[in-house]
């Protein structure tokens, strides 16, 4: 430990941390809007400027490190006047469409503003009116919003491993973009989302698709199904103040079915099916002896990653849809049929965790029988929107029950949106088939928890399996690199976003400026609600969901049939 003076005042801190976070552990709110602890310490926006006894000029405290007896003033006339200041030349030139951004109420520069008393009556500088940049379907960038405080950058290279990023041209010219400006949509950057939620601004948003989704709603010839992915129901609560991993599952049921959806479903009904699919896969690809590892490819995240950085392993892919996929694609086809619905005047809504989720419904390998599988993703921001819209309250709204068939879930599936989940739900399903009863182990604790790649090994059909989980696409390189270098794996999950989808970029976003949403910490709280909600159940493994059982009983016949192939599974190709 070392000992410093924070306005006079002694305080212990650890030794090698900086100024800003020994404040801040000390009570002090110090702002900032590039720092982000551990990926981001550029010290570039001088926001968190403060008073160091002995050095003439102001530091900003994300840089400056702590050393004994150092003495640390934080709120000198000099320090306010400084950081108002900082903030009314951010403003100058930022294009304040405050009241209808995106971001409105929930933005970091703007609580600053408010926080630092910036008026900025004089500093009217040369405001960015460039449009938005709206070509893919993914992420929508506006350069007119960015601040430059480069945690986009940051947070895709130094958290996901990938780095598209980086400062463009200079001066008040400077931009923050992929190579040559380029789209996010034609570079490599893998559509995971994690820069908006980074952004401090609308400078990088989701590309909304809440007027479409009203209008299919508004519209009587449409039959409008709507699934909700299993991230959401642990997540959504805290866009309407609700501690964080609150499990939500029947007040969001009640909140979709009031917005005017005509059929409230639940995605993980098809992750329960993805496991019988994928389960299969896998004990096919055993007694064939390949190709092996088989890698799950419900991230779509991951799929464009393997697609960019690992082409020679994209047999190695599950050819399952993801869940989402599954469920757009059984919709359509099975339900239709049973409903008497034309499959051309049903829609089928996603709400989903993730941004990538949205390049996912629309790549061209996603329709069956010439039908998209899914029309639209919204976010769970977009979702908490849009039930904001209509006044609801969601912890309000009473419990109520998601419709049948298409919204019965086992625990397994929802376990899904947590990494290790999709392995953990498979393994249950693959013992207790291989076995021929039902396996007494449920729970596969070494494949939870937060480690970046999780190992573990399972006896099945007489084999011993390996399996590895890997979380966040830094992790999933490292865990490539080491297949490219021999190491035999038997099964891997990957997921693009650390934890897994609770931790997707779609998820929502706080004001705070120490950013919690994309600590595991935050990620784990939500994954509890999860672990709660498996526990809690009776039918705790895929393949005893009655609905599942049926679907292949009345439509499909057995896991891998033709038919399944047909609608449930596809190819990539690089
Ligand atoms: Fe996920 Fe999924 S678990 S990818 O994270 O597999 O987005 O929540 O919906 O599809 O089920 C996201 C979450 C899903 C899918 C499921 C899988």
């Amino acid at each position: 430990l070392v000992n410093i003076f924070i306005n006079d005042e002694p305080v212990k801190v650890d030794k090698g941390t900086n100024v800003l976070e020994a404040c801040r552990e000390n009570g002090y709110e110090i702002p900032s809007l590039c720092y982000l602890k551990d990926l981001n310490t550029a010290g570039s926006c001088r926001v968190c400027v403060v008073e160091i006894e002995g050095s003439r000029n102001l530091q900003a405290a994300c840089v400056y490190p702590v050393t004994e007896g150092l003495r640390v003033h934080t709120n000198t006339p000099r320090v306010r006047r400084a950081r108002r200041r900082v903030v009314e030349l951010l403003l100058s030139e930022h294009n304040r469409e405050c009241t209808t951004c995106a971001r409105n109420l929930n933005c970091e520069l703007q609580t600053l503003a408010n926080k630092v008393g910036a008026r900025d009556g004089k500093l009217t500088g040369q405001h960015r009116h460039v449009p938005p940049v709206v070509k893919n379907p993914f992420i929508v960038r506006d350069y007119s919003k960015c601040i430059k405080c480069r945690r986009c950058e940051a947070i895709c290279k130094n958290k996901q491993g990938i780095g598209v990023y980086s400062p463009l041209y200079r001066g008040y010219d400077t931009v923050i973009a992929p190579a040559f400006q380029r789209d996010l949509g034609d570079v490599a950057c893998i559509a995971c989302g994690q820069c908006v939620l980074a952004c401090p601004t609308a400078s990088l948003t989701e590309r909304s698709y809440i007027d479409e989704v009203w209008k299919v709603i508004e519209d009587p010839s449409k039959h409008v199904v709507v699934q909700t992915a299993p991230a959401i129901q642990v997540s959504i609560g805290e866009e309407f103040n609700l501690p964080v991993g609150t499990v939500v599952s029947e007040k969001l049921a009640a909140g979709l079915r009031r917005m005017g959806f005509d059929s409230v479903f639940s995605t993980d009904f098809a992750a329960d099916l993805t496991i019988m699919e994928e389960g299969h896969e896998l004990l096919e690809r055993l007694d064939k002896g390949g190709p092996l590892p088989l890698i799950s490819s419900c991230s779509p995240g991951w799929i464009k990653l393997c697609e960019h950085f690992y082409p020679e392993y994209i047999d190695n892919i599950s050819t399952c849809k993801s869940p989402m996929e599954m469920f757009g694609a059984l919709a359509k086809t099975y339900y239709a049929e049973q409903q008497g619905i034309d499959p051309k005047d049903m829609v089928v809504v996603g709400v989903m965790p993730c941004t990538a989720k949205k390049f996912e419904a629309a790549r061209p390998e996603m329709e069956t029988y010439g039908i998209r599988d899914v029309d639209y993703v919204i976010t769970t921001r977009e979702l908490a929107k849009m039930l904001k819209q209509i006044d609801i309250d969601l912890k309000k709204l009473p419990d109520e029950n998601f419709d049948q068939p298409l919204g019965l879930s086992s625990g397994a599936a929802n376990l899904f949106a947590t990494s290790g989940g999709v392995m953990e739900a498979a393994i249950r399903t693959a013992l207790a088939l291989t076995e021929g009863k039902e396996m007494g182990r449920l729970e596969f604790k070494e494949l939870r928890g937060t480690e970046g790649v999780k190992e573990a090994e399972v006896e099945l059909k007489g084999k011993t399996v390996r399996l590895a989980v890997a979380h966040g696409t830094r992790n999933a390189r490292k865990l490539m690199e080491r297949l490219k270098k021999g190491e035999k794996f038997d099964f891997i999950e990957i997921m693009a976003c650390a934890g897994g989808c609770v931790g997707g970029g779609g998820q929502p976003i706080t004001n705070d400026p120490e950013k919690p949403e994309l600590t595991m910490e935050h990620r784990s709280n939500r994954a509890k609600g999860l672990f709660a909600l498996d526990l809690g159940k009776k039918m705790r493994r895929s393949h005893e969901n009655p609905a599942v059982i049926q679907v292949y009983k009345d439509y499909l016949g057995k896991p891998m049939s033709k038919k399944a192939k047909e609608i449930l599974h596809t190819k990539y190709t690089a």
